[in-house]
């Protein structure tokens, strides 16, 4: 008797709780619709879309690269895209997610500038009822405060350039290291996962390490100091993005001394600009991050939109590039 009561309670309490075991929670749009009213609204196409996009600036040949496949994916999809572009500032980024609520869009995505201070604006677009995805950084909050993150493994690509610069230098060097901009993620993840695998190279040592905010100018600005303090002990650089190791290339050059030969040069993105200095032989390498992300991203909104359910993490593929195929590879890039 006792048993069969205790049955019947289990068999209920799973009745309740299956379903919502089953619901894929982090993914569905924080909405106050119930599952069923859900399913009986017509299916939204690209047309209805209206999507926000809080974009963090035009740092790089990356950055306009990714720019540019938001904007005309939408218009070839025929989704009404709101566009800002926060400049290079967390703040200008941070009204273009209050702007974006104001305009109810449907969803916003957003290249977070740095990983911290976002909780209080996405908790804001929570409430809202305006799902948020993060296309390609992401943001260290809450697993509730956004539904989805396209981008890169920022932490293969600094363990990659380590790796690809290991077999360039025999493992034997004196890094100078240009950072990104600070408190980003792939600053942050290239960063540790260069190091990672340096661990197993300790004849490669990392003799100064600054940020130059992922722009060209400020990379070239930071070679000529670590140049001016550390001169021609300097083997190796690893720049976290093409834009500063090509300024860091202009300021060896100014130096008197050869990119690519003197001091070997690894970087991330594999950008045009790059695979030229590859072909010049000014660069060994750059480690792919992919900006053409524009397809993904509303494909990806337009399930969320939908109610469907989407990974937490879509990962892009990439690769490295080497100067013995740059030349073949440049007219096939995109960016
Ligand atoms: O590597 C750099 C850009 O967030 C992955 O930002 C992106 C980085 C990219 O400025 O060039």
């Amino acid at each position: 008797m006792k048993t069969s009561r205790f049955l019947l309670f289990f068999v209920l309490l799973a009745s309740i709780l299956g379903p919502l075991a089953c619901t894929p929670l982090s993914v569905s749009p924080p909405t106050s619709q119930p599952d069923s009213a859900k399913e009986s609204k017509p299916k939204k196409t690209y047309e209805d879309l209206i999507v926000g996009f809080a974009q963090l600036g035009a740092e790089s040949e990356w950055r306009v690269a990714n720019t540019d496949s938001i904007k005309e994916t939408a218009e070839e999809l025929g989704v009404e895209l709101r566009f800002y572009d926060a400049q290079q500032k967390q703040d200008n980024q941070i009204l273009a997610v209050r702007k974006l609520i104001f305009e109810k869009v449907d969803i916003i995505g957003i290249a977070p500038i740095v990983e911290t201070g976002w909780d209080e604006v996405f908790q804001e677009a929570k409430d809202a009822g305006i799902p948020i995805i993060f296309v390609d950084r992401r943001a260290d909050v809450p697993g509730d405060l956004y539904i989805s993150y396209l981008g890169s493994n920022f932490l293969e690509e600094g363990r990659n350039a380590a790796r690809v610069m290991a077999g360039l230098v025999d493992g034997r060097a004196k890094i100078v290291e240009l950072v990104g901009t600070i408190g980003s993620a792939p600053a942050n993840d290239r960063y540790t996962g260069f190091r990672e695998v340096l661990t197993k190279y300790p004849a490669m040592q990392i003799i100064d390490s600054k940020s130059g905010d992922f722009t060209r100018a400020r990379g070239k600005e930071v070679m000529a100091d670590f140049l001016n303090k550390h001169g021609s002990l300097i083997t190796a650089v690893f720049a976290h993005n093409d834009d500063m190791a090509l300024g860091a290339i202009e300021a060896i050059e100014e130096y008197g001394l050869r990119p690519g030969v003197d001091i070997k040069i690894v970087s991330v993105d594999a950008a045009k600009g790059a695979f030229e200095a590859m072909i010049a032989g000014k660069l060994n390498a750059t480690v792919e991050c992919n900006p053409l992300l524009g397809p993904q991203f509303f494909e990806l909104a337009l399930k969320v939109v939908n109610g469907e359910p989407v990974p937490k993490w879509v990962p892009s593929i990439e690769t490295t590039f080497f100067p013995e195929d740059a030349a073949e590879i440049l007219p096939t890039r995109k960016y």
